[in-house]
Order: C-alpha cells, then structure tokens, then sequence
C-alpha cells in the first residue's frame, strides 16, 4: 500500500507442474471440470516459472493485463475476468470490507521460458494470478482458491501447491469438489528431479482446449481410460510416491504419458504431439534402462514434443551424459534443440 492509500501492489511467482497422471477431457467446459483425476509434481520457484505483478490503483479506469510485454484483451477474456471475480468473491465472503477490492487492477506477468510449447506455461500463468490476486486481497491459501485457479486453466489448480499434488475430477455440478490438494511435499522426496530436453519451443499447433474437447467427443478409447484405468493409477501411483518407490513411480508415469497420446492419436482427426526426437527420445529412455539393469529415467510428454525426464539426482549425471553422447549438442538438426535442464522441487 503506498502513503496516500490509493494504491497496493504485490508480486508473487509461481512455477510449472509436470503431469504424471493426466489430465485430458472436461465434463463442463466453463467451470474447467475434468473427466478423471489427474497427478503432478511442481518444480521449484527458481525454475521455469511465471511471475506477476498486480497494482490496484482508485486511479485505474480499466482492469489491463500485459504478458510477456504484450497486453491483452483483460476485460474480454472470460477465464481472466472469472479469476478475478472469484478471488474477490472470497474475499467479500471472507468479510473484507476493503475499498481496494473496488478498485481497477493492473496486471503484468512474464514466463521465463516458452510459452504455449507444452511447458505448462498456463498453469503457471494462472496459479500465479490467482495467488497474486489473493495475497493482494488478503485471502489464505485455501482448496477453495484451487477452484478459482482452476477455471483460467485445468492444470493451473495443482501449481498452487508444491511436491506432489492431486486434482480430483469431483462429482457436483458446481464444481466446488473439484479441488487439487497435496499429496506428498517436495521435501518427502527431495532427491526427485526432473530433466527438460527442450526439442522444439514453437507454439503448438492444437491447443489443449481444443485437442481435449475434440477427444472427449471422438476418441473411442477414452471413456475406458476414465472409468477403469486412471482410478486404479491414481492410487498405485500414491501408493508409490508414499513409499518412494522409483520403480513403480517411472512404469506408472512412461504408461500414462503412452496412454495419453495414444488417446490423442485416437482422438478423430488425430492430435499428433510427439515427432521424431520425442520417440527417439523414448526409445533412448528405454535402453537407457535396460543398460542399467535397474530403471533410472521415466519419460513424460505433455501436449508438445518436449520430454520431461524424471530421475533420482544420484542419477543425473550419468544420464546427462548418456543423453549428450546420443543428442550430441553440436549435431544435426534434430538434436541441436536438445538442452537439458536439471530442476528440483523446493
Ligand atoms: C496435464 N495437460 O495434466 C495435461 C497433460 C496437457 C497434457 O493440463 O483447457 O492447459 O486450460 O484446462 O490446463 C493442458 O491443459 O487446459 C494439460 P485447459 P490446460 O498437465
């Protein structure tokens, strides 16, 4: 708040969440209700993140929004406007009786790494919004506030949390039991890290919005993945993270990240995500592996080409090395966009 009272600013950051189960369908596309529970883990704060600053100002005429320099249609975009107005509902339940919560806000968020390349750019964006909007407002972090997050972008519910985080699908209409919730804390398994090979920072060419709603209405396999197999995930997967189990942790996130795109590629006209590097990139995992004689690297790939490596962090460098020996930096184009990235939870 500055002298006068005419102003209050905040910044917060918040950071990506790499999916291990996956989230992949709606069954209410305004309030962002999923099909099936999903699972992540959230990478440190000082790693791929967004960052936001909100000023509420009496002075402001408009609500504006700039990202990454550029400004956007604030008032126009629904799913910006709904996170706004949801956090200053809370805060007028939660008995604020601020004049700031009338005021006009000013909004400037920076990703510092590609956006829309499925890195999760959205969760990030999104989580950090709404936190921003409730440390602006006074307003705890609570599962409620998950809800809020949730609709600007699915995925943008389990950034809120760091280590291990569950977003439950719910059953209400209204979407008030579709919260994401902690699972395990990064310190529960601090050595947990994750290798990013970047392969193509291009924007995708079908978002997941779309990709998604067109599974759900074409994709025969999709219905099955949801009522039989991700149920049965969920709690393998828990169970193994509780037991710090890398094992079964790596089958459960390699069979999910297949799953998903072979739904993708089921999905009628196909989502195709995956290029040439990527399955490379698989196969390599796989030997990888198999040399080792124990499993020491689990691949995902999200709705892009770029694989994220989850690995113990006794195991990274050998497997950096492993992987420059096969991508090397200084080769053809396929593999000169390869760049790893060891980040760790916080
Ligand atoms: C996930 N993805 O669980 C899955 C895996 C992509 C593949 O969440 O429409 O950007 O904004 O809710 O959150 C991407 O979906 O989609 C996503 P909306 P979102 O991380």
């Amino acid at each position: 708040l500055n002298k006068e009272k005419t102003m209050l600013s905040v910044t917060c950051k918040a950071p990506v969440n790499i999916a291990i189960i996956k989230y992949w369908g709606k069954r209410h596309e305004e309030l962002i209700l999923p099909i099936n529970d999903s699972i992540s883990m959230t990478l440190g704060t000082n790693e791929l993140c967004a960052k936001t600053t909100i000023t509420a100002s009496e002075k402001f005429q408009h609500n504006r929004m700039w990202l990454n320099d550029e400004e956007l249609l604030f008032e126009e975009d629904s799913r910006l406007m709904r996170c706004l107005k949801g956090v200053q509902r809370l805060a007028h339940i939660n008995g604020s009786q601020e004049a700031s919560l009338c005021w006009k806000v000013h909004i400037a968020s920076r990703n510092n790494f590609p956006t829309a390349a499925g890195l999760a750019s959205s969760a990030a964006g999104y989580a950090c919004l709404v936190y921003s909007l409730a440390r602006l407002y006074g307003i705890p972090l609570t599962e409620e506030l998950t809800t809020i997050a949730r609709q600007g972008s699915g995925s943008a519910c389990r950034s809120l949390f760091g280590g291990f985080v569950q977003w439950h699908r719910g059953v209400l209409d209204d979407g008030s039991d579709s919260v994401a919730e902690p699972v395990a804390s990064a310190q529960h398994w601090p050595n947990m890290h994750v290798l990013i090979l970047v392969v193509n920072d291009e924007r995708k060419k079908t978002s997941s919005t779309t990709g998604m709603q067109r599974s759900v209405t074409t994709s025969q396999l999709i219905q099955h993945r949801v009522d039989k197999l991700v149920p049965e995930r969920i709690a393998n997967l828990k169970k193994a993270i509780k037991a710090r189990d890398f094992q079964s942790f790596a089958e459960i996130t390699m069979k999910d990240s297949n799953q998903f795109h072979a739904i993708a590629l089921d999905t009628y006209p196909p989502c195709v995500y995956m290029n040439d590097v990527s399955h490379a990139i698989v196969n390599f995992v796989h030997t990888y592996n198999k040399t080792t004689g124990t499993v020491h690297a689990a691949y995902t790939f999200d709705a892009g080409p770029n694989a994220c490596i989850y690995v113990l962090k006794e195991n990274v460098a050998k497997l950096l090395a492993a992987i420059q020996k096969v991508f090397p930096t200084d080769s053809i184009d396929t593999v000169e966009y390869l760049r790893g990235l060891a980040v760790s939870p916080e």
